[in-house]
């Protein structure tokens, strides 16, 4: 059978980029606004004076650049800035028992919200509410909750650093640290695992960085799709004829071949730049045994390299950290039998890129979620500490550790204090300011939050964004535990599940995005937020607002505030007044934004201190940790005819956002009911591409989480893995399947068995 005949799979020869991004781009721009506004609100994007991309958090050179092209950044700006939507006519026109028949897309492709609004039980509707009357019944609510650990405050990585610190201020006055966040699916293996090995959970790199480095390696993660900004700088480092490995289970066209629709030449060309000068398929999961294997190769390289070698970098082994000789001991007795077998991987491509890594002199790692969102997530990071540590890949221009954060603003967040777990220092400074005792008690993160749901134990859910019942594992479970709530509130810009799945109480309070105006009584107001690279800077949104109903996140989490604590400390109005005091705030808790003000206003903004690139360690013994990797065995759950499943983004989708229905450099269009197979996979198993297949976890009994059809796709992807798309892969995922040390959940390593459900397509 030829691959033609599966509808919607077209296998994908041309380079990622190119003319096909901007044909993509003005369709989007096309089908969500009109076009002269579209045109000035694209050319404000990250621009001094504009505001920040939400797309994603990749920097940009002093963030003073002209206007970029990136096509996925455009999707994602177009489709906030859109001009649908959804008024109060919407909702009392539709029942919310009808609206969950609707998909993910058509909920949230009907526009901006533009009104807030409650949830009438009686009737099933949402209806009007004035902005007032919602605080007072909020307030209210949560003042009648027994516990207050019994309510959760989830921040999706959306909301700007004035927004989440007045959110986890008005959290812990209230009395939880239950800070369920986004980041908890995402980067919580970085922010556990780095800290222990490098002193700080964040990377280490700068932009400048890439102009410097000799090698580079990407682990999991698919740039051209989801850090587009990131090609430029790939292509760049490509083009000094840097080598670039690559670990991914799939072949991902971007980091093969990538046109840059920003050169000329290669545009009039059709030509392109060759991005991976290596690129290897690791079985998923296998990752922290190929690099047992590469590290394990380069002590080899150094034993034969003689009593002189600078194959590691002694001295600074030496002085910089500890726990070396475990670590050895450890890759010395490794078997290289067992490297292969969970790694997927041959000894001899694992010794190339020892060597490759030996001749390097500054060398950066960059990874994404195909490192954490395992298991062993938190033990996969570290294993890219201990690599680079090995030959003092810290503190030296060109080299460092580079994690891909998600949400443009989910490493912010975090900085100004969302968290579960507070330290001393934290509470300190917040009681110090407000002149309240905050709880010291942990809170819930995004997993124990739900399971809290779950049980029964936590009954209100209030979300600062995001989509959580969508995004977290096992809808079987959580969806209906989200009914059984006393109260829901969501901020939001569009409508999707999550904010359907009512209980006794919900509601639904409708924000500026980004791209607009916000004015307060100070007058104009500008945000801030952190890139990846831990770079603070202004973010001024300049459209005329969605509704004029619309307030912004800061001004709604006050309102809550001012509602349900009546005697609060903290001066909300004052604060919401102008930006410059809520910046003056996080000033005086966290010390690191000194002359806060002053310093974004200056085009670019500043770089927040990161101690590994002084080589100062901030771990208990000053020192930087190698720690080492236990889990070299195969997972008794797989093999045989049991494959693992990983769940990605498609290129037409923002999380749980669905822009359209295609995959462009996967060759998927109009479809996304598709599971990517190894073609020996396929045969091995009696299988023909087009064949619709079901999917079932196969934890404990089996048969308790399907997926009832899906497409065999045949596709360069590494042999016993398999992959479909997230959110809909989520069915399969049990909630309970977390890596024990972050709680992030194992979206990247699900058990899985496959077989045909009929033969017709
Ligand atoms: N356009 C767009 N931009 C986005 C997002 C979006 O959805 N759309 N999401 C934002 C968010 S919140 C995040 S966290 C980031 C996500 O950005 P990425 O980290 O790129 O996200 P994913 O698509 O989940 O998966 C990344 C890659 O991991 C590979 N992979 C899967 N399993 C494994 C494995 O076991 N080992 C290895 N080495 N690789 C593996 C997959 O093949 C895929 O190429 O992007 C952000 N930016
Ligand atoms: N199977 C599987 N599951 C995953 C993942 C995976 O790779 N595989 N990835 C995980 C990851 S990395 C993440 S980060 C999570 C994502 O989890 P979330 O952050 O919870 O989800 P999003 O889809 O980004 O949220 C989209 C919603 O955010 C709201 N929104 C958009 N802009 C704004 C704004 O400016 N303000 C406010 N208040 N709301 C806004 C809109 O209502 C929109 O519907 O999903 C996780 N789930
Ligand atoms: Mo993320």
């Amino acid at each position: 059978m030829s691959e033609n005949e599966i509808p919607g799979i077209r296998p994908y020869h041309a380079p990622a980029g190119g003319w096909g991004a901007l044909r993509a781009t003005a369709r989007a721009i096309r089908e969500q606004m009109d076009a002269p506004e579209a045109a000035v609100t694209l050319l404000r994007t990250n621009k001094p004076d504009g505001f920040d991309c939400p797309g994603c958090a990749w920097p940009d050179k002093k963030h003073t650049s002209t206007f970029q092209f990136c096509e996925n950044g455009a999707k994602a700006v177009t489709w906030e800035a859109t001009s649908k939507r959804v008024p109060p006519e919407f909702f009392a026109a539709h029942t919310v028992t009808s609206l969950l028949e609707w998909s993910d897309y058509d909920l949230e492709n009907e526009g901006r919200l533009t009104h807030p609004l409650a949830y009438n039980a009686e009737r099933d509707v949402f209806e009007a509410i004035e902005w007032d009357e919602a605080f007072a019944r909020i307030g209210e609510l949560l003042r009648g909750m027994d516990d207050p650990n019994g309510v959760e405050f989830y921040t999706s990585g959306r909301a700007s650093n004035e927004a989440a610190f007045l959110y986890q201020l008005f959290a812990r006055e209230y009395g939880t640290n239950n800070f369920p966040d986004c980041s908890n699916m995402c980067h919580e293996a970085t922010s556990v695992g780095l800290p222990q090995s490098i002193g700080i959970g964040k990377g280490t790199v700068s932009l400048d960085d890439f102009d410097h480095c000799e090698l580079l390696i990407a682990l999991g993660h698919n740039p051209g799709t989801n850090h587009p900004r990131m090609m430029g700088t790939l292509h760049e480092v490509a083009r000094r004829g840097v080598p670039i490995i690559v670990f991914n289970p799939l072949r991902e066209r971007a980091l093969e071949r990538f046109a840059d629709p920003q050169s000329p030449v290669e545009m009039a060309t059709l030509g392109a730049t060759e991005i991976a000068s290596t690129y290897l398929q690791p079985k998923i999961g296998g990752d922290a045994a190929a690099l047992k294997g590469v590290m394990k190769a380069l002590l080899e390289l150094d034993a034969a390299a003689g009593p002189d070698s600078t194959v590691l970098d002694r001295a600074f082994i030496a002085e910089h950290t500890e726990g070396f000789e475990a670590l050895a001991a450890d890759l010395r007795a490794a078997s290289w039998q067992d490297i292969e077998a969970v790694s997927g991987l041959p000894e001899d491509a694992l010794r190339q890129v020892a060597e490759a890594y030996a001749r390097s002199n500054a060398t950066i790692v960059t990874y994404g979620m195909g490192i954490t969102q395992h298991s062993t997530g938190t033990q996969n990071v570290q294993q890219i500490a201990n690599l680079l540590l090995l030959r003092g890949n810290f503190g030296k221009p060109g080299a460092g550790i580079c994690p891909l954060r998600g949400h443009s603003n989910v490493q912010g967040d975090r900085t100004v204090g969302i968290t579960e777990k507070p330290g001393p220092d934290l509470l300190r400074r917040i009681e110090d300011t407000f002149g309240f005792a905050p709880p010291a008690a942990h809170g819930h993160d995004a997993v124990a939050a739900m399971q809290a749901i779950v049980a029964g134990s936590s009954k209100a859910l209030i979300c600062l964004g995001g989509n959580l019942a969508v995004a977290l594992p096992d809808p079987e479970a959580c969806l209906p535990a989200m009914r059984k709530l006393d109260l829901a509130v969501h901020v939001a810009t569009k409508l999707n599940r999550t904010h359907l799945l009512t209980g006794k109480h919900a509601f639904l309070l409708p924000c500026l995005g980004r791209t607009e105006r916000d004015i307060q009584a100070g007058g104009p107001q500008a945000v801030t937020v952190e890139d990846s690279m831990s770079m603070v800077h202004a973010s001024r949104g300049k459209l005329k607002p969605a509704s004029g109903a619309l307030r912004s996140e800061p001004a709604i989490v006050a309102g809550m505030a001012m509602a349900t604590l009546p005697h609060s400390k903290v001066p909300w109005a004052e604060l919401v007044a102008d930006y410059d005091r809520i910046r003056d705030a996080i000033e005086a808790v966290f010390p690191d934004f000194v002359q806060y003000n002053q310093r974004i206003r200056i085009p670019g903004g500043f770089r927040l201190p990161l101690p590994p690139t002084q080589r100062v360690w901030n771990t208990p013994s000053g020192k930087a940790q190698f720690l080492r990797f236990d889990g070299l065995r195969e997972d008794a759950a797989t093999g045989g005819t049991i494959l693992t499943l990983t769940t990605i983004r498609s290129h037409d989708q923002y999380n749980t956002t669905i822009y359209g229905l295609d995959d462009r450099y996967r060759g998927v269009f109009g479809r996304r009911d598709v599971l990517f197979m190894n073609r020996e996979d396929l045969d091995a198993l009696g299988l023909a591409e087009g064949d619709a297949l079901r999917v079932e976890t196969a934890f404990g009994k089996g048969a308790e989480r399907r997926m009832d059809s899906v497409v065999a796709v045949a596709y360069p992807i590494a042999r016993g893995s398999v992959a479909t798309y997230y959110p809909e892969g989520n069915c399969l995922v049990p909630l309970d399947h977390f890596d024990r040390a972050s709680g992030t959940p194992s979206y990247k390593s699900v058990p899985v068995r496959v077989a045909r459900v009929d033969a017709a397509r």
